[in-house]
């Protein structure tokens, strides 16, 4: 539902108030609702208005004698109604990645763990990229595709096993992968779509795990150097964006430590994924200088995405607030205060004491500021609370300490029971923009939800509904009859997030759906659709969901209408 180009109303023009009680400021305000920008400004000497979580930073310690509350009528989490511009330069795009969509495998592509830990049954129904979208070689319809949705950029991944089937930069590129690659940037740049360019997306050459893979120091460091060299060198001259790693935190906890994804290793779990997230860094910081020394003068910027969800302290209470930083630096701070502050978060270290592998000096100056812009992922938020008593043992999650999935149960779920939390990713943004202070701003690499309406569930109960098959070669009209209102309420409400985070200086350069296509959900196989666009994995017809032709709409018109009030989200608002 578009609403219309209304003025905002009063309530809404007063904006968000929050009321000071307590012993001190009686005199000047027991109970007194006061505009938060004028106190916000009093705060923090800012002149816009800042969230209540960054307000509620602000006044800690100033705040022994006074309690603040907020007041409901909060228009969460836009700031105000009416149409939400973003800046002119904003870039808006969708994002995918190769294990995900490719397929292909067999095709000149040397096999990854990903094929490795999915034909062992690892996925969800005996689920493998094998086939996936058979985007290889579908790519060119894919990319008209995008461009009747008007997206500015496409954030895909390059396959490391298809341009070096045995991880090795010794042995010549394959011509076939890339052929491959150079096709889809220029069919990209032909149809006015600028590529963003992730490098490692998860699926490490099975021949490099079979060396060590991210427990080897010394050769896989220098393996993604080598690697990422021949990309730049092959496609620099068409690619500007550059994400070395795809959420190291997931290929280091979900792949050393849960064993949830691949390579699925669930030894040593007090120390595995710290070595494996330390040369995740290592590996970045390579392939960053090795730009910045030898393609300068391409002219591009390398930067990272780092996944985390936002975790709001459960009470004000010192321990829950104290939870809720350890929640974010066990998260996010451990792959990024390494690359804007110079090391790991000291709770990690005074945590973890050796068991968290040391930089040397000169690693410490590698890693520092190796990232070009902070690509972050995030999908939704949580409360974090102390444990009542600290927990026992040693390992990431003993080491965190923290009741991780501390919720509101009145929170909206999506499909993968995630909780729907918009204002968690305005939270999130502005504690980057505080804490980091990124060169080059903030892009939301990732950002969206499985979130399908019952026909859905249905359809994919027909037999084979979600083993794919490979395309046909018949060309097929693309149908746009799918709707998914809940997604377009989703991209609504954390659109208009990112627009109050703009709005109140985080420098956020551009959104990323993810995704442009329902894919291969890790883990989860295909059952857990995140596309823009239906995927028929039966026959590789896509179908544009109604969130696409939402999306569409903002892309062209730069901008949104702010969610109405009966489409925001119910539970606990900060
Ligand atoms: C990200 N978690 O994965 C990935 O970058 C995508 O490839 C993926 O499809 C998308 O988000 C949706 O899941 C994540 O457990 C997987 O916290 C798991 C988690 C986070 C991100």
């Amino acid at each position: 539902m578009e609403l219309p180009r209304t003025l905002p109303s009063r309530w809404q023009r007063i904006g968000p108030v929050l009321t000071v009680t307590g012993r001190e400021p009686r005199k000047s305000a027991p109970n007194t609702a006061i505009p938060l920008a004028f106190l916000a400004a009093v705060a923090t000497k800012a002149p816009l208005a800042p969230s209540r979580g960054a307000l509620r930073r602000a006044l800690r310690g100033r705040r022994r004698s006074c309690v603040v509350r907020f007041a409901e009528e909060w228009a969460e989490p836009a700031a105000r109604t009416g149409f939400l511009a973003f800046p002119e330069s904003f870039v808006f795009g969708v994002a995918t990645s190769a294990y995900q969509i490719e397929g292909a495998a067999a095709e000149g592509r040397g096999p990854s763990i990903w094929d490795t830990f999915s034909t062992a049954g690892h996925a969800k129904d005996g689920a493998t990229g094998e086939v996936a979208c058979d985007h290889y070689h579908l790519f060119k319809e894919d990319i008209r595709l995008m461009s009747s949705l008007k997206v500015k950029a496409y954030r895909f991944s390059i396959s490391w096993s298809r341009l070096l089937p045995n991880g090795d930069a010794a042995e010549p590129p394959s011509e076939e992968g890339l052929r491959f690659y150079s096709e889809l940037l220029d069919a990209l740049l032909q149809a006015g779509i600028e590529p963003w360019v992730t490098l490692y997306h998860w699926d490490l050459p099975e021949a490099l795990h079979a060396k060590g893979g991210w427990l080897s120091k010394e050769m896989i460091v220098k393996a993604f150097g080598d690697y990422a060299r021949i990309c730049f060198h092959h496609f620099g001259d068409r690619v500007k964006y550059w994400i070395t790693l795809n959420e190291p935190w997931c290929s280091a906890v979900l792949g050393y430590n849960t064993g949830d994804h691949a390579p699925g290793y669930t030894e040593e779990t007090d120390t595995a994924c710290y070595v494996a997230g330390h040369h995740l860094l290592l590996a970045h910081a390579e392939a960053a200088q090795i730009y910045r020394e030898e393609f300068a003068q391409q002219g591009g910027e390398v930067g990272i995405s780092l996944n985390a969800d936002w975790r709001q302290a459960d009470s004000e209470r010192e321990e829950d607030l104290e939870a809720a930083r350890r929640a974010m630096e066990f998260s996010l701070g451990w792959f990024a205060e390494p690359i804007y502050l110079g090391d790991y978060p000291k709770c990690m270290r005074e945590s973890c004491g050796d068991r968290l592998p040391s930089f040397s000096a000169s690693e410490k100056k590698k890693l520092f500021q190796s990232s070009d812009f902070f690509g972050l992922n995030s999908y939704s938020g949580n409360m974090a609370k102390a444990p009542p008593r600290p927990f026992e043992g040693t390992g990431y999650w003993e080491d965190i300490g923290v009741e991780w999935w501390h919720t509101d149960h009145q929170w909206a779920r999506t499909d993968m029971d995630w909780p729907v939390v918009p204002w968690s990713l305005r939270e999130i943004l502005l504690y980057v923009q505080d804490r980091y202070k990124p060169m080059g701003g903030i892009i939301v690499t990732e950002n969206g939800c499985a979130c399908e309406p019952d026909i859905s569930a249905e359809l994919d109960e027909r037999p084979g509904a979600l083993l794919p098959r490979p395309w046909d070669g018949v060309r097929r009209a693309t149908s746009s009859d799918f709707e998914d209102p809940e997604r377009v309420r989703f991209f609504r409400a954390h659109l208009s997030a990112v627009h109050a985070a703009i709005e109140r200086k985080a420098q956020v350069k551009g959104y990323f759906a993810w995704s442009f296509l329902d894919n291969f959900e890790w883990a989860e196989g295909y059952g857990k659709r995140f596309g823009i666009v239906r995927v028929d994995f039966q026959t590789q017809e896509r179908t544009i969901k109604s969130s696409g032709h939402f999306l569409a709409r903002v892309f062209e018109a730069n901008g949104l209408e702010a969610p109405a009030k009966e489409e925001q989200y119910p539970g606990r608002t900060f």
